[in-house]
């Protein structure tokens, strides 16, 4: 019996001389900040760009994120933010405690880049817990949810004198008339002043395998998802769920596609008996 206390004894301190003291409160699980960051043009930012997202609270960066479209559902970044219990000394200047307000910023290949619509960061939540933030990059002169570069590109190069000033390019306006409002067209990535460049389905036919092939017009980064409903109930609204369906037409179904380039792609979706309506989707 004292053998056994005296091993005990002696593992107790080799491990204390093993673990660091700043471990002796286990930290608990991470509060997550997760979502998409898109870019001045409204597009979901990719690996390609080099980007990282950076978390701090008052001067320590508790989080760092290299930007990556393939995490799919609609999401590029995802920041652990590491949450401390303690009342007293936080177990590592990293850690967070739950209520902390915190400072997001974005840099691209190694440089600050300003965010729009900053104020609604939310404090760190409940260890354990996650909240969605889509962020998006620029400045937003006139608030009105369009980037100045990107309304400013519009004026100068398209609106032909038409415009002067960001305050002019109104969210509910549509410059190129094809039926989707500037505030749409710059959170779908498209183009403003192109009636041809606009998120919609531009044909669908049936192929020799009895498939429903549906064309559009991708944006690199974004994750898309097919949806379906039955005929609609009165009074009930539409009952829309996610449908299974293919990219290539003899490949396997999935629920959601990242694309990898912008350009025409055809999904392909075995039809049921229980379609009766069919719609594209941008998750986000
Ligand atoms: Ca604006
Ligand atoms: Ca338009
Ligand atoms: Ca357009």
């Amino acid at each position: 019996m004292k053998r056994r206390t005296l091993a005990l004894l002696l593992l107790a301190v080799a491990l204390a001389g093993l673990i660091p003291e700043s471990s002796a409160i286990p930290p608990l699980p991470s509060f997550r900040y997760y979502g998409l960051l898109t870019d001045e043009y409204g597009r979901p930012v990719t690996f390609d760009q080099d980007t990282e997202i950076a978390l701090d609270i008052d001067t320590n960066e508790c989080a760092r994120f290299t930007v990556n479209e393939q995490l799919g559902d609609g999401i590029n970044y995802i920041l652990e933010v590491p949450v401390d219990y303690a009342k007293s000394m936080r177990y590592a200047s990293y850690a967070a405690r739950t209520g902390d307000t915190v400072a997001i910023s974005v840099y691209r290949g190694g440089d600050f880049q300003p965010l729009m619509n900053t104020s609604s960061v939310p404090v760190v939540g409940a260890a354990g817990d996650a909240v969605r933030l889509n962020l998006g990059m620029g400045t937003d002169e006139d608030h009105d949810g369009m980037s100045d570069l990107w309304e400013t590109q519009l004026i100068i190069w398209n609106s032909g004198g038409q415009y002067s000033d960001v305050s002019e390019v109104l969210p509910g306006d549509d410059f190129d008339g094809d039926g989707v409002p500037n505030i749409d067209e710059f959170n779908a990535g498209t183009a403003p002043e192109l009636a041809g460049d606009v998120f919609q389905v531009y044909k669908w036919m049936l192929t020799a395998d009895n498939l429903l092939a549906v064309r559009f017009l991708t944006v690199q980064g974004t994750t898309y998802e097919i949806q379906s409903a039955p005929a609609q109930v009165q009074g009930q609204g539409m009952q829309w769920t996610s449908t299974p369906f293919r990219v290539v037409s003899a490949g396997g179904d999935s629920n959601r596609y990242v694309a990898t380039t912008s350009g025409f792609k055809y999904f392909y979706i075995e039809p049921r008996e229980d379609m009766k309506l069919i719609r594209l989707e941008v998750v986000k």
